[in-house]
C-alpha cells in the first residue's frame, strides 16, 4: 500500500505518485492537447523509395487545394538556410529532401492547412518525379568497394562513417595468443524502436510582433532543443521558449530534434501563425530514432577452469541514412565499451565501425543507456556460450569471474572506474530466491523426459549518470544538471530542474529528496520541469541520468537552502549559528531542549523577520557536475518452458534483483523495473524492424511491430540489494534503464539453455516461435 505524501522524512518510502491523479483521470496535458486560436496544421509527404534521385517536385495543385496556406520543399528551406540540420552525433541530416532521398518515409515536402485533414489531403496532390537508385540495406554490403555511395554531401566517398576503438589492442592480442580456451560468437542486436504511446509532435508559435518563438514539443531535453533551434534559425536563444508538456512516454524517442520540428518552425516563421504537427504511428516508427542495429562478434579468452582473461569485440553499427544517434560527443558508439561487464578481464579491445545504409536514422533510444543494452546483452550472452563450451554452470562461471567487492573503485580495461558494487551478494540472493538448485534438478528430470525447460541468468553492470564535464558533452555543452528551489513564506516549495520526466515519477521522487533535506513533507514541494523560461539549464532526462545528476543537484541545492536557514534559525532561537543543530525536521539550540524552529518557521521569517546582514528570501540554485558516473548492477533469472509442438516460449518465472544504491521511492523503482522488463521481454521475443532488399520498412505499424499486452507479459518478481554510490550526495544510482539493459540476455540465455541438449549455442532475437519450432524440427523433435 502506498503511503501518504504528507509524512515527514519521506526518503526511502513508497509514497503514492503525485502525478498519478492527473494521468489516471485523463487530466494530463500533452502536446496534442495544445489547441490555440488560429492554429494551422502541418502534414509531411514522405518518400515511397529508399533511395532515389528527385528530378522534380510540383506543388502547384497542392497549393491550390482547399484550406492550404503553404507548401514547403527542400528548395524552399534551402533559401532559409534550413535544408539541413546538425544531428546530435556530429553529422548533418536533411530536413526536407534536397536532390535525393535516402530512406523510405524520409521527409520530402510539407503542407500547412487550416485543418489536419486538408493538409493530409493536399499531400496527395504533390507530384514528385523520382528516379530510383540502387538500394543498400545490408551494412556489410554497404562497406564493399563497389557499393553505391549514399551520402554525396560528404567529403569521404564511402559509406563508412567512423571507426572507434577502446582498450589495448596489443595486450589483448597477447592474452588471446596464450589462452588455452577461446570462444567466439556472432551476435546481432536487431533494429527496434521505443514506440512510445504518444508519438512525436510540436506546436510552433512565432509572434511577428515580439519576435518570440514559443515551441511546444514532446521533449526529453527541452533546453537542448532550444539551443539547437536557436543555432539553426538564428532566433536569439532568450527569444525562444520551449515548453515540453506532459510526455506520454519517451524511452529515448524524444531526445532528438526531428525534421518535422524544423519544418513547423520554418512554416510558423514564414506565415507568422501557429503551426501544429503531430506524427502518425507509422511516421513515428518508420522515421524517428530507431534503436540498436548492432552486428557484433565477441571473443572471450579464458582458462580451462573458466577464469576469463581477454575480451575482443568487433562491431558493425548500422546507422541508417544519417548518423542521428544522440550520444555524448566523445562517445560515437555510446558507452558500449562497458562491455567487459561485471567480470574482471585482464585485457579488452573493442572496435566499432559505423555505416550508412538506406534506412531510417537514429541509433540511440529505447532505454539504452547509450548502447549499454548492446554491451550487456553481448557479454552476458557470450559468458553463457563459454559456460556451455566448458560445461560449467553459468552461475558458477559468473562467481569465478566477478569483480570482487574489495576491488571497488574498479578500473576496467577499457578505462571506466566503477564506483561500487557487490555482484556476488546480488547473484546469491537471486539464486536463493528463485530456488536455483531445485530448478536445476527439475530441469534434469524434464530433460530426461525429453522436455525443454531453461534457466537463464544475466548479471549485468550498468553505467549511468552522464556525466562529468571533462568527458561528457553534447554539441560541446557539458552534461551537468541543475536544480532551483524557492521556499515561499508559508514554507511551501517550488523546485525546478533541468531534466524532463516522461512518466518516471520525478514530481514525487525529487519532491522526496528536497523534503527530506528541508524537513518538510513531499506534499509541500511542487516539482516543475520542461519550461525553458523557468527551469535552470540542464541536458534533460535520458540515460537514467536524472537521479545521478539533477537528483544530486536537488539534494545539494536544498542543503544550500538549509545553510541559509540555519542563519535565520539562529536569529529566531537567539543563539549563535554554531549552536544551531538540525535533526532532520527542525532546528534547535544546543543545550536548550524544547526550543526549536521548523523550516516553516524559518521560511516565514525569511520574508518577515530577517536578521541584519542576511539577504531576505529563501531560494537557491545548484549546478551539479558529477565526479563520476554511477554503476548500478543486477542479477536477473528467467525460467522458461518451450512448447515442442509450436516453439512458443512460456516465461514461467522472472526474478530481477536490482542494486541502484540508496532508493528514494521503492514503489517507483519497482514500477520502473516492471516497465523495463516488459520492454526487454518485447525485444527478446517479438520486436524487430526488418527491411526488404528494396529498403521497404516491413514493420511500420503496430500490426507488424509488436508491443506486448498485459496478457503476453509475464509476472515479474523483484528484489533488491543496496550498494550506495560513494560519490552521489544521497548514495543513489540511476535505475530507469537497468531492466531493459539486463533482461534480454536472461531471456535468450534461458531459451538457449533449454535447447542446449540439441547443441544450440546461440539464437538471435527476436525469439519468434517459428524460429524455435524450426530448430526443434531440424532435430527431429516435432515432426
Ligand atoms: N529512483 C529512485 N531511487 C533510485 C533511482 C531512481 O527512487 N536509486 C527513481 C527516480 O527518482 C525516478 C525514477 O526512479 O523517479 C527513474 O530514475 P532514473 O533512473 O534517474 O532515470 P531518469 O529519471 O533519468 O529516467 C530516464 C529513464 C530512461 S533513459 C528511459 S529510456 C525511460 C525510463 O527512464 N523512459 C521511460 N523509464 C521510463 N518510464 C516511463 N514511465 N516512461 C518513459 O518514457
Ligand atoms: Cu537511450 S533511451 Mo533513455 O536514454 O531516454
Amino acid at each position: 500500500m502506498a503511503l501518504q505524501q504528507t509524512e515527514l522524512r519521506p526518503m526511502g518510502k513508497s509514497i503514492a505518485r503525485k502525478e498519478d491523479p492527473r494521468f489516471l483521470r485523463g487530466k494530463g496535458r500533452y502536446v496534442d492537447d495544445v489547441i490555440l486560436p488560429n492554429m494551422l496544421y502541418m502534414a509531411i509527404l514522405r518518400s515511397p523509395y529508399a533511395h532515389a534521385r528527385i528530378r522534380r517536385i510540383d506543388t502547384s495543385a497542392a497549393l491550390a487545394a482547399p484550406g492550404v496556406k503553404l507548401v514547403l520543399t527542400g528548395e524552399d528551406l534551402a533559401k532559409m538556410n534550413l535544408a539541413w540540420m546538425p544531428t546530435l552525433n556530429g553529422d548533418q541530416q536533411m530536413v526536407l529532401a534536397v536532390d535525393k532521398v535516402l530512406f523510405q518515409y524520409q521527409e520530402v515536402a510539407a503542407v500547412v492547412a487550416e485543418t489536419r485533414a486538408q493538409a493530409e489531403d493536399a499531400l496527395q496532390l504533390i507530384e514528385v518525379d523520382y528516379e530510383p537508385l540502387p538500394v543498400v540495406v545490408d551494412p556489410f554490403k554497404a562497406l564493399e568497394p563497389d557499393a553505391p555511395i549514399l551520402r554525396e554531401d560528404r567529403e569521404k566517398k564511402s559509406n563508412h562513417i567512423w571507426h572507434w576503438e577502446s582498450g589495448d589492442r596489443e595486450e589483448t592480442e597477447n592474452v588471446f595468443r596464450d589462452a588455452p580456451v577461446v570462444v567466439k560468437q556472432d551476435v546481432r542486436f536487431q533494429r527496434v524502436h521505443p514506440s512510445p504511446l504518444e508519438p512525436c509532435g510540436c506546436v510552433a508559435d512565432y509572434n511577428t510582433a515580439t519576435g518570440r518563438l514559443t515551441f511546444y514539443v514532446t521533449s526529453q531535453a527541452p533546453h537542448v532543443h532550444r539551443t539547437v533551434i536557436a543555432m539553426l534559425s538564428g532566433i536569439p536563444e532568450h527569444q525562444i521558449r520551449v515548453i515540453s508538456p506532459d510526455v506520454g512516454g519517451g524511452f529515448g524517442n524524444k531526445v532528438g530534434v526531428y525534421p518535422g520540428y524544423v519544418v513547423a518552425v520554418a512554416a510558423s516563421l514564414k506565415l507568422g501563425v501557429l503551426v501544429k504537427w503531430i506524427e502518425t504511428r507509422t511516421e513515428n516508427i518508420a522515421s524517428t530514432s530507431f534503436a540498436r542495429d548492432f552486428h557484433m562478434t565477441c571473443e572471450i579468452a579464458a582458462r580451462e577452469d573458466g577464469r576469463v582473461l581477454g575480451l575482443r569485440v568487433k562491431t558493425i553499427a548500422d546507422h541508417g541514412a544519417f548518423d542521428a544517434a544522440a550520444n555524448p560527443t566523445k562517445f560515437p558508439a555510446g558507452l558500449f565499451n562497458i562491455v567487459t561487464g561485471s567480470y574482471d578481464f585482464k585485457a579488452a579491445f573493442v572496435e566499432v565501425d559505423a555505416v550508412y545504409t538506406n534506412k531510417a536514422p537514429g541509433g540511440v533510444a529505447y532505454r539504452c543507456s547509450f548502447r549499454v543494452t548492446e554491451a550487456a546483452y553481448l557479454i552476458e550472452r557470450t559468458m553463457d556460450v563459454l559456460a556451455q563450451r566448458l560445461k560449467i554452470d553459468p552461475a558458477e562461471l559468473r562467481f569465478r569471474n566477478f569483480i570482487r567487492k574489495d576491488q571497488f573503485p574498479y578500473k576496467s580495461p577499457t578505462g571506466w572506474v566503477y564506483d561500487s558494487g557487490d555482484y556476488e551478494k546480488t547473484l546469491k540472493l537471486a539464486l536463493e530466491r528463485i530456488g536455483y538448485d531445485e530448478l536445476r534438478k527439475e530441469q534434469a528430470e524434464k530433460r530426461a523426459r525429453g522436455e525443454f525447460m531453461g534457466i537463464g541468468i544475466s548479471t549485468f553492470t550498468e553505467i549511468v549518470g552522464g556525466g562529468p564535464k571533462n568527458t561528457f558533452d553534447i554539441l560541446g555543452i557539458k552534461m551537468f544538471d541543475s536544480a532551483e528551489i524557492r521556499v515561499h513564506p508559508t514554507g511551501k516549495v517550488i523546485a525546478r530542474l533541468g531534466v524532463r520526466h516522461q512518466g518516471q515519477g520525478h514530481e514525487t521522487t525529487f519532491a522526496q529528496i528536497i523534503a527530506e533535506e528541508l524537513g518538510l513533507s513531499a506534499d509541500d514541494v511542487l516539482i516543475e520541469e520542461g519550461d525553458t523560461d523557468t527551469a535552470p539549464y540542464g541536458l534533460g532526462t535520458y540515460a537514467s541520468r536524472s537521479t545521478p545528476t539533477a537528483g544530486a543537484a536537488a539534494a545539494l541545492c536544498a542543503r544550500r537552502i538549509r545553510e541559509k536557514a540555519r542563519k535565520i534559525a539562529a536569529h529566531l532561537l537567539e543563539v549563535g549559528e554554531d549552536d544551531v543543530v538540525w535533526d532532520g525536521t527542525a532546528f534547535s539550540a544546543k543545550g536548550l531542549p524544547g526550543k526549536s524552529v521548523t523550516m516553516k518557521d524559518v521560511a516565514f521569517a525569511a520574508y518577515t523577520d530577517v536578521p541584519d546582514g542576511v539577504e531576505p528570501g529563501l531560494e537557491a540554485t545548484y549546478y551539479y557536475d558529477p565526479p563520476n558516473l554511477t554503476f548500478p548492477h543486477g542479477a536477473y533469472i528467467a525460467v522458461v518452458d518451450i512448447d515442442k509442438g509450436t516453439g512458443a516460449v512460456k516465461v514461467r518465472r522472472f526474478l530481477a534483483v536490482d542494486d541502484c544504491g540508496n532508493v528514494i521511492n521503492p514503489m517507483i523503482v519497482e514500477g520502473q523495473v516492471h516497465g523495463g522488463l516488459t520492454e526487454g521481454f518485447a525485444i527478446a521475443f517479438m520486436q524487430d524492424i526488418p527491411y526488404d532488399s528494396n529498403g521497404n520498412c516491413l514493420a511500420p505499424n503496430w500490426m507488424d511491430y509488436l508491443v506486448p499486452t498485459a496478457l503476453d507479459t509475464p509476472h515479474w518478481e523483484t528484489d533488491r540489494t543496496v550498494t550506495p554510490s560513494p560519490h552521489h550526495p544521497i548514495g543513489a544510482k540511476g535505475v530507469g534503464e537497468s531492466p531493459n539493459v539486463g533482461s534480454p540476455a536472461a531471456f535468450v540465455n534461458a531459451v538457449v539453455d533449454a535447447l542446449s541438449p540439441l547443441g544450440v549455442e546461440h539464437i538471435d532475437m527476436p525469439l519468434y516461435p517459428w524460429k524455435i519450432w524450426k530448430i526443434l524440427r531440424e532435430h527431429g523433435i516435432n515432426e
